[in-house]
């Protein structure tokens, strides 16, 4: 068989064979044995040195285009089976994007949080800061800044955590405003904050106390201050912490740093001043207390009583939610049970 004849045949045999092959590992074993040094083709080309000079080109180029072919047949067979390869995979790990997502559980601010968001951001829209101090404090702070001499009831060690004979637990957030009055420079303006935090008392704890519970108090201080401001600005916590409706009224009360002093009632908000359990058949519940600021506690903070007065007002935002929500145990909201904490979730 002439050279022409086997090169044709060898053509028919291994475009079929490239064909037929399944895997990349085949296509390449038709490579080496048709292309490779030691291949079927290359070795068939061996034969044409004896050849006439006319049959040399005509079988050289018949050769050439057999090459060709092989090359763009295995270059077609392995790009059909890596398609192939990459369509059975896809298949195998195929997903459902319409499938709904695992849903993330959101938290919420602690119920407490809420409460005292809410009234800080009363007072910032009217103009107050919102002001940290230590929890760890001076007696000097606590205590004597505030008008509660030495032989004071309040300072007895049955009432108050004290650290040394002079650090205790602050049992009030008063001491803060104390530090801020201080430091106060008045030709900049008036004093307006509000002081929100954690406050510590020695009590046993039970449904209605807790050693550790929170305060908000407020202090006003410029020229020209009434009991007027101060009725004004209880009326608008009354509403932002119990409803739009609500009313408030004071009762004369006694606190030492302050005189006068009150007792702020709000209407309930359960019954709307008719009477019912929440507010004792009264129409009334007690929610804040108050006064205009003693003189002798705005000496002692450097402040010339003649000139300048003020108001304040301390509230307890565990009491705020406990009536509001319907809380019986103030215990609930130290003990981080999600089951409890998770009621309050504003976004229902
Ligand atoms: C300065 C001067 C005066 C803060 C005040 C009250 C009345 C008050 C209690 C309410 C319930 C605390 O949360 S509670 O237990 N507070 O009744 N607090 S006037 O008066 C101040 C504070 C600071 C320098």
């Amino acid at each position: 068989m002439g050279l022409k004849e086997q090169l044709e045949q060898l053509r028919q045999k291994h475009l079929e064979e490239i064909q037929k092959a399944v895997d990349l590992k085949e296509v390449n074993a038709q490579r080496v044995n048709l292309l490779g040094k030691k291949g079927a083709l290359t070795e068939i080309l061996r034969g044409m040195k004896d050849l006439t000079n006319e049959e040399r080109p005509v079988v050289g180029s018949l050769a050439n285009k057999i090459r060709d072919e092989f090359t763009q047949a295995i270059a077609k067979k392995t790009e059909e089976i890596e398609i192939a390869k990459t369509a059975k995979k896809l298949e195998k790990e195929r997903i459902d994007v319409t499938l709904p997502g695992t849903a993330i559980k959101a938290g919420q601010p602690h119920i407490l949080m809420q409460v005292i968001d809410d009234i800080e951001k009363l007072f910032l829209g009217m103009g107050y800061s919102v002001v940290d101090g230590p929890e760890v404090e001076e007696d000097h702070y606590n205590f004597e800044m505030l008008n509660l001499p030495q032989d004071h009831p309040a300072r007895d060690m049955q009432d108050t955590f004290y650290i040394t004979k002079q650090l205790l637990m602050r049992t009030q957030t008063s001491p803060v405003q104390a530090r801020t009055m201080e430091k106060h420079d008045f030709s900049k303006g008036p004093l307006k904050m509000i002081s929100p935090g954690k406050v510590y008392r020695r009590d046993t704890d039970d449904a209605t106390h807790s050693h550790q519970f929170h305060q908000i108090e407020g202090l006003v201080i410029d020229k020209h201050i009434t009991m007027a401001d101060l009725k004004g600005t209880l009326e608008a916590i009354a509403k932002t912490a119990f409803g739009e409706e609500r009313e408030i009224r004071l009762r004369p009360s006694y606190f030492p740093f302050t005189e006068p002093s009150a007792e702020v009632d709000v209407s309930c908000f359960r019954c709307g001043g008719e009477g019912c359990n929440v507010c004792k058949q009264t129409g009334w519940i007690e929610v804040l207390g108050c006064g205009m600021v003693h003189p002798n506690v705005l000496e002692m903070a450097g402040i010339d009583s003649k000139v300048y007065g003020g108001f304040a007002f301390g509230l307890g935002p565990d009491r705020f939610a406990m009536l509001k929500y319907g809380v019986d145990d103030i215990r609930e909201f130290y003990l981080n049970d999600v089951r409890f904490l998770s009621q309050f979730n504003q976004k229902g």
